[in-house]
């Protein structure tokens, strides 16, 4: 009898009932008549999920027997969001769902709004992972991802008084339906130690050996990926930490039992946190622990696969396995890998590093200096003797290397080396590149960046085609069609494309532009905006208890607060409009007038965390909330101005509020944003943007039309010198940003001292981020988008003002497929990974 496949389940009202019922009653021991919502969203997951790990096992077996080459995705970051929903799309089996579900007493939207976001990672470089695995699977390739399972994940964030409050998010509380615990794989992990010297009597070499100090389990948990349209259902394992079976008895025989256990205890903390930090390194010895044991295990898990396969054929294993490194996190895995070559299994240094380099590849996501990563020597070394000395040995080949090709150049030496001699520290960006055969950047400008700026000797070295560009994309799965299923199916009609197949051939869209001028079409796709408009509006209402209007201009900034990002920017612009507003309200002008002549209605939204230790990035969250709280208040603006901060924003708020969004702000200082995705995400659901000419902005620009797109701000080129300037002539003050900084000053939003820091920085810190350059610049681009929206106010479920603008929304979305992470999966796959997806 074979076993349920995922369709034979999903595909059967039938089944399905019965299984969420077995489910319901024997998983979670309850009864019909008492299950609730989060009941039913427990056995609806357990039931598609028992089906997947059908399709998963299958797929498992499949890619064993054909024995092709594998890729692996190492991210400390999977930033999942809600899986059931995702599941269903993917499958296919979104409205048999929903029909079980209504006929056994269920909403399916109700069931879903249950799941709690899973939410491992802190923002683009988590949540690019996590598209990525879903190309993965969609696009058939055999690719598992390998990350940590946090119990902890991103905290939740409180507004407090208009303060970020942290609070711990354990999102495990339920337990996690879609993860299936494999605890029987499981790798010890050891830490600290000593290593020493083994004379081999056969081969009459020294051998090192490294006895490890503290030893940690690394327990599987599996966690299904299903493709889209396809059975291919790929694996994400994630490594839980537990404590080992093997009891300190010196410990406990000197009556040290309390202890003993607690070190036991220290175990399971490796995994119990993510890092909340974004862009930013904080040198924690417990992140060093947590990268070690993450590469640890997934190279021993990785390794295990091969031999059982190719046993100790070494020369097979870069054509079984590529590696592909997200960010420098997981850089220990190529002097782990050239461990276990050599110490384990017996390999020359020379064979086992030209294995390690034609495995691994690395992506770099940031060329700002605070976010490089460097590990001390010392901390390095008592964490991991072994491993340090592979480290020193790897840079004394290259250096060598280096001097080899260019004799006498001590500077050169000095600037490439992995070991910075002051302080005395490991830069894991180099040892990435040493380590790697190829390095890509996630946007054109960024990639031609890290080639002129912190790689540069590396081009020099090793050549520039080491060094490539893989632009980001989203999936449209979750991004179009699960966020925003309405334009997906006008889309899929309009294409004539009943089994939505432009999800997995996002090119498609294309075929939109030619309904630009059909009047139905246009009023079509305005009004699902409009609708999605409310959905935001009714979501602002519900977290914040402010009304915003849906026919305004909705102007969005969700994304990590940062400094290079900006929000400080948009604020003292807001400030700056209301200010004006109150001004041209003193001298009589109506609100009519200023609508039709100055400013449209608009509601500025604003939402991200800060990490907890970001002093900057708080005040920017407070100054904005304090804002809101003056100018919401204000009966004399009405709706022409609302400012909204969203508490927690996070994947699934995402979902509501990029179709919602007119508008969005990508407005980082040139140069600074390696690539952006949300602009991405924003766009594909038919949102404008106002951005600077940086990170995936420029491809954007070129995909859809420079009309399309309201750029503003100084360019990447010019960016040094500006902060040159600043610093040896003065930072200059445009009137505009001094009106906005005299009322801060004068306590317009509350005591002035709480946001002092961030005029400082401007004033007399060098405004490094150039919001003194940009200022009017943003102000302009702000006036000229603002015509095309329309200054007659008026109805906007009426069409007719907004005509060229939902015109340029519909050639925008027209013009998006380049973005699809499944792009970005087949390029990696061709330039990089050297793999080709399995025919299904
Ligand atoms: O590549 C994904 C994402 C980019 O879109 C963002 O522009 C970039 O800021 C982000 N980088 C990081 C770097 N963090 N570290 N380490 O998150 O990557």
């Amino acid at each position: 009898q074979p076993s349920d496949t995922v369709k034979s389940v999903v595909d059967s009202k039938e089944k399905f009932e019965e299984e969420f019922v077995k489910h319901v009653e024997t998983s979670l021991g309850r009864s019909m008549y008492n299950c609730d919502d989060l009941a039913a969203y427990q056995a609806a997951s357990n039931t598609i999920r028992d089906a997947l790990i059908i399709d998963w096992a299958n797929t498992q077996q499949k890619q064993t027997i054909q024995d092709g080459k594998r890729v692996y995705y190492l991210s400390l970051e999977f930033l999942m969001g809600r899986a059931m929903d995702n599941a269903l799309i993917n499958l296919k089996c979104e409205n048999n769902t929903r029909q079980s579900l209504n006929e056994l007493g269920f909403n399916l939207e109700d069931v879903l709004n249950q799941e709690p976001d899973a939410a491992l990672g802190n923002g683009g470089l988590g949540r690019l992972a996590a598209c990525f695995v879903d190309s993965l699977s969609s696009k058939n390739y055999s690719g598992w991802g390998y990350g940590l399972n946090y119990q902890y994940g991103i905290f939740e964030q409180k507004i407090i008084d208009g303060y970020q409050i942290e609070a711990p998010d354990y999102w495990l509380k339920y337990s996690n339906p879609w993860v299936l615990d494999r605890n029987e794989i499981q790798i010890p992990v050891d830490f600290y130690g000593y290593v020493y010297e083994e004379h081999d009597p056969n081969t009459g070499k020294v051998k090192k050996n490294w006895n490890g100090g503290e030893r940690v389990l690394a327990v599987a948990s599996d966690f299904p990926i299903p493709g889209y349209n396809t059975d291919n259902t790929n694996n994400l394992r994630l490594w839980n930490a537990k404590p080992t079976n093997e009891f300190d008895f010196t410990k406990f025989n000197a009556g040290d039992y309390q202890q003993s256990v607690a070190a036991q205890q220290r175990a399971e903390s490796i995994t119990s946190v993510l890092y909340p930090n974004d862009n930013f390194e904080s040198g924690k010895e417990l992140r060093l622990k947590q990268q070690y044991f993450w590469v640890a295990a997934s190279l021993h898990d990785i390794v295990r696969r091969f031999k059982k396969q190719h046993k100790q054929n070494w020369k097979k294993f870069p054509d079984q396995v590529a590696i592909q490194l997200n960010d420098t996190h997981p850089t220990l895995a190529v002097v782990e890998l050239q461990r276990i070559l050599v110490d384990l299994e017996g390999l020359e240094w020379n064979e086992a590093w030209s294995i390690v380099t034609s495995v691994f590849a690395y992506t770099n996501h940031t060329v700002m200096a605070e976010a490089l990563e460097k590990w001390p020597v010392d901390l390095v070394g008592r964490l991991l003797p072994r491993h340090l000395e592979i480290i020193y040995d790897i840079n004394f080949f290259f250096l060598k290397e280096v001097e080899r090709k260019f004799p006498g150049d001590r500077d050169l030496i000095r600037r490439v080396s992995i070991i910075d001699e002051s302080p005395k520290s490991v830069k894991m960006a180099f040892l990435a590149i040493v380590g790697s055969h190829k390095v890509n950047g996630v946007a054109e400008l960024h990639s031609e960046l890290i080639k002129t700026t912190i790689f540069k000797d590396f081009v020099k070295v090793f050549g520039a085609e080491k060094f490539t560009n893989v632009t980001n994309g989203i999936t449209p799965r979750r991004w179009l069609r699960q966020a925003n299923p309405k334009l997906a199916a006008l889309i899929a009609e309009k294409l004539n494309d009943p089994e939505y197949d432009y999800l997995t051939n996002l090119g498609k869209l294309k075929q939109l532009e030619q309904f630009v001028d059909d009047e139905d079409f246009l009023k079509q796709w305005h009004a699902i905006k409009f609708d999605n408009k409310r959905k935001l509006a009714a979501l602002v209402k519900e977290l914040t208890d402010i009304d915003i209007d849906p026919s305004v201009l909705f102007d969005v900034q969700v994304k990590r607060i940062h400094e290079y990002k900006r929000q400080q920017l948009n604020i003292f612009a807001v400030i700056y409009r209301y200010l004006h507003i109150k001004e041209l309200l003193s001298k009589g002008v109506t609100i009519e007038e200023i609508k039709k002549n100055y400013y449209i209605p608009k509601a500025s939204i604003f939402g991200g965390k800060a990490a907890p230790g970001y002093y900057m990035a708080k005040t920017i969250i407070h100054l904005i909330n304090k804002v809101g709280e003056v100018i919401n208040a204000d009966k004399e603006i009405g709706n022409l101005l609302k400012v909204v901060f969203i508490p927690d924003y996070n994947v699934s708020k995402a979902e509501i509020i990029c179709p919602g969004s007119d508008l969005s702000n990508h407005i980082s200082t040139a140069g600074t944003e390696a690539s952006g995705t949300s602009n991405m995400k924003f766009a594909l659901n038919g949102g404008l943007i106002i951005g600077t000419v940086d990170g995936a902005n420029v491809e954007i620009t070129r995909e859809i039309g420079e009309e399309n797109i309201f750029l503003f701000g100084n360019l990447a080129e010019s960016v040094e010198e500006l902060r040159h300037k600043h610093v040896f002539e003065g930072v200059n003050v445009p009137e505009t940003l001094q009106v906005v900084f005299n009322a801060i000053e004068k306590e317009v939003f509350g005591p002035a001292d709480e946001f002092k820091s961030l005029i400082d920085s401007i004033r007399y810190h060098g405004d490094y981020y150039l919001v003194t350059d940009d200022f009017e610049l943003f102000l302009d681009a702000h006036k000229k988008l603002e015509k095309v929206y329309g200054h007659d106010g008026g109805d906007a479920t009426d069409r007719g003002h907004l005509q060229e603008w939902v015109k340029k929304s519909v050639w925008s979305v027209a013009n998006m497929g380049f973005f699809s992470s499944d792009r970005c999966i087949d390029e990696y796959a061709e330039n990089i990974w050297n793999v080709e997806p399995s025919n299904q």
